[in-house]
């Protein structure tokens, strides 16, 4: 995988070891594994009902057609018909009602997939249709809802609004983003002997699918052995999601001792899959003659989809957000997880955190219009500083905020900029272009604390080469050739010596799945816990063999093992502590010191820490066609000390973009039978290479705080994302240079259909 010849020559710190595999085609995803001779091939029958009781099922013509295998219901299921992880309210196969267009009936199983799909057409379901919800305001007024409504305060803002200068209401909606992972959801699902279950899965989560699987198979999750090489990518679709997939093929597996491959078509997968969460909200907002936000109220409505999956726990994140980068002495958010009919929606880059933020900032976006000054005056004023305290009871500390805006508007010369800009819409009557400033700032670690712990295993091999398996699953965020850093680090090894292991759950058990940007601090850390054991068990020994009696002056580096005088080779001391029958692999752990969290209270200090940055967005708009070109975004981002440049910027690079795409493009839309409109590519844009800013600069903010991130290099997966409302707030900004009277409606994505509305209202 990524110790190969072809990464040979290129052993310098900042490339991603991946890279040549994925760009020469030579990756490998679950769909290309090598079938095995009896493979089936399974199709999930779904509902074309978004709400009803299901009154007949026939699938008596699909089971006779000829290479159909066995067709499942709930009915065969041999342990509990259920997939929910933090709400039990998911069935694995519908029974007696459906919930959602989408929804998993049946199982086909037959010997090829164009079986399973003449067979899908063979089958007929009568429902008797219920009322259908899609939106989040109905159903919380008509009781719909999938948990508890939680709330967040810090202060007293209702008495405080009457003492601000300025106070300003409304609502902010934003929509759901489809994942579009390029590997889509599958599995395939191998029989072993005495009734243990292999399973190759698409997911973030191996152990979440080995729970799953285990629970609806009656099996103990002993029996049952989740394999995962890598993803094509997940951004949160597969921290839940990628169980159905896999318990369904475990389920086939299971019935038919025969192995059995599942994977979804791009359609299916669009139409079955939830995805980021829509919010409907409410905002209120006050603030002094000096532009100090005094108080804030949001309640936020979230779309949650029919089953609760993640949705409690984003939920959660969306009011630990909700107040971005500022400090607000007073203020109350409230958020409720709704229930409607659409798939379930789940875990999405942000993770509700761009939720929330995009409400604070469509507040002070209408303050700063409604007193017409720039929104940043206000943004500007209010950043974080140290001591400052978060609703949750948090303090702030080693904040980045202003640092990281004082650098962004002095490299890129903010004032000359509004000064261009300014000058250039003068001279422009139908072209206007439009600045906004994003900051960042968001929190590092589970927000529900006992999931920040992770394992590693190390086997050092008698060749001096070293193997590791962590609970990290690599799905295109280099999270592989960190732990490969982290580990040559360690021993003092080059990156080639290191072989990064499939995530098996046999081998690292009881994971978190890698999400929350937290994998490379949390995995990291327990890699170097078990690399530090070795090295514990082998110094007594290089002391001997270097006579040094001190062993804190012995050094693992440029495969030897130094001390002041003498130095020998790492590969010699490997060989004589084997022969001395010394323990060359350890297991090591790591759990996140410090954090914690009381939900009684909604106090603690959740996070291990902060991530900051801030943003310029210049965006042109043609003021006739509705049409826009983003000049250029520049960023300034609170890395830590980045362990690897070329892998931190590509994560910057395709966060702020896909952040851009949810903001504008991104449209998905559902009929009123909630029925996918936006199912294809056709109809679902993302953004292209034509869309992507002419120019993307990211400077590495230069700090020198201590933290708890591996190597002191701060989790960037998810952070960037956010820098993408800045998308739609240069383009409010460039419509109001046209009409200063358009009325702003705040509910994202501004597609082009709504730019030219919004211009000519
Ligand atoms: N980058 C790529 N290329 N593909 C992905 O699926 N997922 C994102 C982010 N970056 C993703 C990605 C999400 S949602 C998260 S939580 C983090 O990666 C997870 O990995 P990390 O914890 O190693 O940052
Ligand atoms: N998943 C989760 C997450 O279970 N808890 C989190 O706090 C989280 N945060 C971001 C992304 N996924
Ligand atoms: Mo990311 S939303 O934590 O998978």
């Amino acid at each position: 995988m990524t110790n190969n010849k072809n990464t040979k020559s290129t052993l310098k710190k900042d490339i991603n070891l991946d890279a040549p595999f994925h760009v020469s085609g030579r990756t490998k995803y679950v769909d290309d594994l090598p079938e095995l001779e009896g493979t089936c091939f399974a199709k999930a029958y779904y509902s074309r009902c978004a709400h009803g009781e299901i009154k007949k099922i026939n699938f008596s013509k699909a089971e006779k057609l000829n290479g159909v295998v066995k067709i499942l219901s709930h009915k065969d299921v041999p342990g509990e018909n259920q997939i929910g992880g933090i709400v039990r309210d998911e069935p694995l196969l519908a029974d007696k009602e459906v919930h959602f267009y989408g929804q998993p009936i049946l199982l086909i199983i037959a010997e090829s997939e164009t079986i399973a799909e003449k067979a899908m057409k063979l089958i007929e379901v009568d429902y008797k249709e219920k009322e259908i919800i899609v939106d989040p305001r109905e159903a919380y007024k008509k009781g719909s809802v999938l948990s508890s409504s939680r709330t967040f305060k810090l202060g007293n803002p209702t008495s405080k609004f009457k003492k601000c200068a300025y106070v300003f209401e409304g609502e902010a909606d934003s929509g759901g983003q489809e994942h579009l992972y390029l590997e889509t959801q599958g599995a395939y699902a191998i029989p072993k002997d005495q009734g243990g279950l292999l399973i190759h899965s698409s997911t973030q989560g191996p152990t979440a699918v080995q729970k799953v699987t285990a629970n609806v198979l009656g099996l103990n999750m002993s029996q049952v052995e989740i394999n995962v090489n890598r993803i094509g990518g997940g951004f949160g679709g597969k921290e839940d999601q990628a169980s159905h997939w896999a318990a369904l093929a475990g389920f086939g597996a299971f019935i038919t001792k025969r192995p059995v491959k599942l994977i979804l078509s791009r359609h299916e997968d669009l139409q079955m899959t939830g995805k980021r969460h829509p919010y409907r909200s409410d905002y209120k907002i006050g603030l002094d003659k000096d532009l100090k936000i005094i108080a804030y109220t949001a309640s936020f409505y979230q779309n949650g989809g029919a089953a609760a999956d993640l949705s409690p726990a984003v939920l959660e994140r969306t009011l630990f957000h909700a107040s971005n980068s500022y400090f607000i002495p007073n203020i109350e958010v409230t958020a409720h997880p709704c229930k409607t009919n659409l798939p379930p929606n789940t875990a999405f880059r942000g993770f509700g955190g761009p939720q929330g933020k995009f409400v604070i900032e469509a507040a002070i976006h209408r303050a700063a219009n409604e007193l017409n000054i720039p929104a940043h005056n206000i943004q500007k004023a209010n950043l974080f500083k140290n001591g400052d305290e978060f609703s949750f009871g948090q303090k702030v500390e080693n904040c980045e905020a202003t640092k990281c805006w004082n650098d962004l508007s002095k490299r890129y010369e903010l004032k000359r900029l509004e000064k261009e800009i300014e000058h250039f819409n003068k001279e422009n009557k139908y072209f206007k272009k439009g600045i906004a400033l994003q900051p960042i700032c968001f929190g590092i670690s589970f927000t529900n604390t006992p999931m920040n712990n992770a394992r590693a295993l190390v086997h050092v091999y008698n060749d001096g080469s070293v193997g590791v398996s962590t609970g990290a699953v690599e799905m295109g965020q280099g999270v592989n050739t960190k732990m490969v850093q982290v580990a040559a680090q360690a021993f003092g090894l080059t990156l080639d010596k290191i072989r990064l292991e499939d995530t098996n759950t046999t081998r690292v058990a009881n994971t978190s799945p890698t999400a929350a940007s937290a994998t490379a601090d949390l995995n990291g850390k327990a890699l170097q816990d078990a690399c530090q054991q070795i090295k514990d068990r082998i110094l007594p020994l290089a002391g001997e063999l270097l006579k040094e009696k001190n062993l804190k002056n012995i050094s693992f580096v440029d495969g030897k093992v130094k001390a002041k005088r003498k130095n020998i080779d790492w590969v010699d001391l490997v060989q004589t502590a084997l022969l001395r029958r010394i323990n060359m692999s350890a297991k090591g752990h790591y759990s996140t010191p410090r954090i914690n969290f009381d939900k009684k209270k909604e106090k603690g200090h959740p996070f291990a820490y902060h991530v900051y940055g801030n943003s310029i967005f210049v965006v042109t708009l043609d003021c006739i066609r509705g049409t826009y070109e983003f000049e250029a975004v520049k960023i300034v981002h609170d890395f830590g000390a980045s362990m690897n440049k070329a892998v931190d910027l590509g994560q910057i690079e395709g966060g702020l973009v896909q952040g851009m795409g949810w903001m504008t493009l991104e449209d998905v839309v559902y009929n009123k039978k909630g029925l996918l409109k936006s199912n294809t590519l056709a109809t679902y844009k993302v953004p292209d290479v034509y869309f992507v800013p002419k120019e993307i600069e990211v400077h590495f903010l230069k700090t020198n705080t201590d933290n708890l991130a591996i190597l002191k290099s701060k989790a960037v997966g998810e952070p960037p994302l956010m820098y993408g409302l800045g998308a739609y707030f240069s383009i409010i900004n460039a419509i109001l240079a046209f009409n200063p009277n358009a009325s702003i409606s705040y509910d994202a994505p501004i597609t082009t259909e709504k730019i030219l509305m919004t211009l000519y209202s």
